[in-house]
């Protein structure tokens, strides 16, 4: 087995969002997001559940940086809540003042904090002004981006505007399995413009304040194999999947346009209706860095005949990485219009390949290959360095009477393959400087509530306690080494 060593520059971290962790939901001025609003629908949230408490990190802030530390986790990613610095449209200096507390502390600490501005928590109050479907709410990012700038902007190196502008616009507002619970294709294409005119506004701000921060922003990427590669219909099938998730955010943020077949693909819910033609010049300002999140890729098939079994249809089209395609969600999906905008026609075919908890398909050479391919397509010569800003799996947890929970075979093994994939993409020419793990530890998964356990620390809901996995420690180990032992697929076990 081969070590695979890292470049000493490269970059090592855990990621959490605020919503998903913070709890104290009512406290210090803080006011409802769109999450505490939809959590509250019968049958939006598995479990009823809310983050209400969460992981009660409002609270336990500093213990769980002293976690971080003891794990030797020397970069953190968090994300501040906008209805807690902003609530109403007013700045809340008592809501600020945690997170300039958290900065404090991980800086004492010696861990780096990497700020993202907003991970799907909009105000519920500006949900009800029209949220993202609305120009405005991006100049109302931008004011909360200059509070949060100015106050943390002498402190924090590293800014990320928004997380997965997909899934907020798309499963957000197209197909409504996310908060604000939305399905309208028109409103997730005006939807997916704001956040893109957010970031560059956001980024400006950025740019004023903090001139010697680094910022950039985070998508969640997917790869789509076409079935055969040869069918010139499941080519395009992959191009139209590709295009509808990664190529129409990457293009306007690199190329300061939208792609022209997604454009025609879109045009029925109307893409780039709302855009003003400065938008694109504010949009595609140059950033420092790209984050992306990856979780899995899939394999789909265009209209036409395949001789191939088991081939998926409309309604088992997965939800895809980063949020909730659990076979309960996947029911639900049937009632749900899909949020691929733009791909009718178009099947997911599964692979006979392992699954997450959340019923994704683990397959790192995708993560590769969706590493390579932004390399190659955007980043341009100099090669602007990307990060992967989240990587890792729910699996059912196994708890022994100590609260230890060993899952060096499946989410520590997942990690594994994956940390590989991203040395493969660096020996494959990409600029990848940094590997943050999702998440420090387990928390509010969204419509999946608190069932769907991504920690590499375990959280005991009934105490609260925290409990380091053996994926921390192998964590851990690879930190300290700034290398792996090579871990691949074991193709056996994918074909039997
Ligand atoms: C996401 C998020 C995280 C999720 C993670 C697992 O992007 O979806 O950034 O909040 O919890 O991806 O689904």
């Amino acid at each position: 087995m081969a070590t695979l060593s890292f470049p000493p520059s490269f970059v090592w971290g855990a990621a959490t969002a605020a919503y998903q962790i913070e709890g104290g939901h009512r406290e210090d001025g803080r006011t409802d997001s769109i999450w505490d609003a939809f959590a509250k629908v019968p049958g939006a949230v598995s479990g009823g559940a809310d983050g209400a408490i969460a992981c009660d990190h409002y609270h336990r802030m500093p213990t769980d940086v002293a976690l971080l530390k003891d794990l030797g986790i020397t970069n953190y990613r968090f994300s501040t809540s906008w209805s807690r610095v902003r609530p109403d449209g007013l700045p809340n200096p008592r809501g600020l003042d945690f997170y300039s507390r958290l900065v404090d502390e991980l800086l004492e600490a010696g861990i780096t904090p990497w700020l993202t501005l907003e991970h799907w928590d909009l105000p519920q109050s500006i949900e009800q002004r029209g949220g993202w479907r609305v120009r405005e709410t991006a100049q109302l990012f931008a004011d909360f981006t200059t509070d949060v700038v100015a106050k943390l902007g002498d402190r924090v190196s590293h800014f990320i505007t928004l997380n997965e502008p997909w899934c907020q616009a798309f499963l957000g507002y197209g197909s409504g399995y996310h908060a604000p619970g939305r399905a309208s294709a028109a409103e997730a294409v005006d939807a997916a413009h704001v956040l893109l005119l957010a970031h560059g506004l956001g980024l400006e701000r950025i740019r004023e304040l903090a001139p010697s921060a680094k910022a950039g922003i985070v998508v969640n990427l997917t790869v789509a194999n076409p079935l055969d590669p040869q069918n010139p219909a499941d080519q395009e099938a992959a191009r139209l999947v590709e295009g509808a998730q990664n190529r129409v955010f990457l293009d306007p943020i690199f190329k300061g346009s939208y792609p022209s077949d997604i454009l025609e693909s879109m045009a029925g819910a109307g893409l780039g209706r709302i855009a003003q033609p400065e938008d694109f010049r504010i949009i595609s300002a140059p950033m420092d860095f790209i984050g992306v999140n990856f979780y899995n890729g899939c394999q789909v098939a265009g209209a036409g005949a395949h001789t191939q079994p088991s081939e998926g249809t409309a309604a088992n089209v997965p939800t895809p990485a980063g949020n909730d395609a659990t076979s309960e969600a996947t029911s639900q999906a049937t009632a749900k219009p899909s949020p691929y905008v733009g791909t009718e026609g178009v099947r997911w075919v599964p692979r006979a390949l392992p699954h997450t908890a959340m019923d994704w398909e683990v397959w790192a050479p995708d993560l590769t290959t969706a590493l390579v391919n932004l390399h190659e397509e955007y980043s341009g010569p100099a090669g602007i360095p990307i990060y992967v800003s989240e990587n890792g799996a729910a699996y059912d947890d196994v708890v022994d009477d100590h609260g230890f929970v060993d899952d060096s075979g499946t989410r520590q093994r997942y990690i594994a393959e994956h940390i590989t994939a991203v040395h493969d993409a660096i020996e494959g020419g990409a600029n990848v400087d940094g590997y943050f793990v999702w998440s420090f530890m387990d928390n509010f998964e969204w419509s999946q509530g608190y069932r769907a356990r991504f920690g590499v620390v375990r959280v005991d809901y009934d105490t609260l306690e925290r409990i380091p996995k053996a994926s921390a420690g192998f964590f851990s180990e690879v930190i300290t080494q700034n290398s792996i032992s090579e871990s691949r697929p074991d193709l056996q076990s994918v074909l039997n």
